[in-house]
This record gives structure tokens, sequence and C-alpha cells, in this order.
């Protein structure tokens, strides 16, 4: 019998080929793909309170982020045919100028472990290919991230470039090291994340009933 307590604890330890084997077990063994996705997510969500609360570090949220993603790979067919969809869609990109990914594709990771569909424009994103992938995608979180003080401005003309455009309700989550709080609101953002655990809770908070701007130090 599989114990679904022994996938998650393989996500969290970042044992890829455990993670991927107990998965391969637990569909073979007639387990529900809501179930066997409620334990990846459930590892997911505490690899990012333990990285919130300084208790791993960068590599340790990407072996297990990647741990997920492969084990992710032999539930998806499972879960298209049960007709289980992500609970949203995301667009994420680093802003115009700026060539820096590690802790964008780190929000990416963390945000597709917390079943929401990213679909990652990559670095240096202008204003347009924003609003292009807004309007092809429809997305419902749309993600900034910028590394440097002299991309912020960057930050800004892309936000007011998605506020001239029907975002259809999608909110949008800044963040990166130079952002804070106080810079977000006055871009105009919906939510700012210090990081990638607090991203996901930001995240859930826009995409629930509320309207308040969200914001997440975890700290
Ligand atoms: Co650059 N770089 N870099 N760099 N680089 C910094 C950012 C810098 C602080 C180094 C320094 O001087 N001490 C400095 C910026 C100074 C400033 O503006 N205040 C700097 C500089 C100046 C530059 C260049 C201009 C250097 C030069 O060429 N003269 C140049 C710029 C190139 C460009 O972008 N146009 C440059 C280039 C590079 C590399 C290409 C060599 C490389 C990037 C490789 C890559 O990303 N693929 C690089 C690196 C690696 C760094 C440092 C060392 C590390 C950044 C990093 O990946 N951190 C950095 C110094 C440092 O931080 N110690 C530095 C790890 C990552 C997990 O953290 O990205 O902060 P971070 O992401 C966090 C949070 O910020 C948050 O969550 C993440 C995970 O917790 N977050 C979000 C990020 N995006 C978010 C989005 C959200 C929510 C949260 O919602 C959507």
């Amino acid at each position: 019998m599989v114990d679904l307590d022994d996938l998650s604890a393989a996500i969290e330890d970042g044992d890829r080929d455990l993670a991927v084997e107990l998965t391969v077990a637990a569909i073979a063994a007639g387990l529900g793909p809501q179930a066997i996705l409620d334990a990846m997510t459930t590892a997911m969500d505490d690899v990012g309170d333990r990285f919130q609360a300084n208790l791993i570090f960068v590599p340790e949220m990407l072996v297990s982020a990647r741990a997920m993603r492969e084990a992710m790979a032999r539930l998806e067919p499972i879960l298209v045919d049960a007709g289980i969809r992500p609970e949203a869609k995301a667009v994420i990109g680093t802003v115009r100028g700026d060539l820096h990914d590690i802790g964008k594709n780190l929000v990416a990771m963390m945000w597709r472990g917390a079943r929401i569909e990213v679909i990652d424009l990559g670095v240096n994103v202008t204003a347009e290919q924003f609003v292009a992938a807004v309007q092809e995608h429809k997305p419902d979180l749309i993600g900034l991230s910028a590394l440097l003080t002299t991309t912020m401005p960057a930050m800004r003309s892309i936000v007011e470039a998605l506020r001239e455009t029907d975002l259809g309700g999608a909110r949008i989550i800044v963040g990166g090291a130079p952002v804070n709080e106080e810079f977000a609101t006055w871009i105009g953002a919906d939510g700012f994340a210090q990081d990638a655990g607090a991203a996901v809770i930001v995240a859930r908070r826009l995409l629930g009933p509320s309207d308040a701007v969200a914001s997440g130090t975890g700290r």
C-alpha cells in the first residue's frame, strides 16, 4: 500500500527518484489523482513555509521543485483524464532590461506547485509582450520580477501599460530584491511578495474574494 505521506516527504526531501516511484505506485494502486495531487501540493506548501522561515534555502527549494515537477509529469495525464484542472493561470516574466531569472523561476516553480498554470515569458520582457501575453492567455495573475534598481522604472511602466489594457480581472503581483511593498503600491500593483514562499500566499489571497491589496513578507 502506498502511503501518500511518503510521497510528500520525498518531495520535501527533493528525492526525485522516490517521488516518481511513489507517484507511479500510487497511480497503479488506484489512488485518486486528487489525493495524489494534494500530497504533492502539501509538500510544496511546507517547502514554501520552511523557505520563508529561513529553515531551508534556494538549493533545497530547487531540488524539491524538481522532484515535484518530475512526479507531476507522471500524474498529469491522469489529471487531464479526470478533468482536474489547475486552479488558476499566471503569466510571469522579468521586466525589460533585466536578465536575472533565478528568483522569477523559483516563484514560477512554487506557483506550479500550488496548482497554478504558469506561462513563463522569460527575461527582458517588454510592456508590449506582457500585454500580448495577457490578451492571448487570459491569466488570473500577472507576475513581474525586477532585480536591478535600474529596471524598477520598467516595472512601473509595464504596470501602467497593463492598466491601460483589459486585464479581465487579472491581478498584478510584483517582487524582486529592490522591490518593496511601498513601491508596489505606488506603481499600482495589486500585490507584493518578498520571496517565492510569500508569492504563493499572496497569489492565493488575490485569487480569493477580497479586493484588498495583498502583500507577503513572510516574516
Ligand atoms: Co546581477 N546584480 N547583475 N547578475 N546579480 C545583483 C542583483 C546585484 C545586487 C549584485 C551586486 O551588485 N551586489 C546588482 C544589482 C544592484 C542594484 O541594482 N541595486 C547586480 C548587477 C549590478 C548586475 C549587472 C548590472 C552587473 C554588470 O553587468 N555590471 C548585470 C545586469 C544584467 C542585466 O540584468 N541587464 C548583472 C548580471 C548578472 C548575471 C547575469 C551574471 C547573474 C544573473 C543570472 C541569472 O539570473 N540567470 C547575476 C546574479 C546571479 C546576481 C546575484 C549575485 C544573485 C541574484 C539571484 O539570483 N539571487 C545578485 C546579488 C545577490 O543577490 N546576492 C545580483 C537568488 C534569487 C533566488 O533571489 O532573485 O532576489 P532573488 O529572488 C527572490 C526574491 O527577490 C523574490 O523571490 C525570489 C525567491 O525567494 N522574487 C519575487 C523575485 N522575483 C519575484 C517576483 C514575484 C515575487 C517575488 O512576483 C512575481
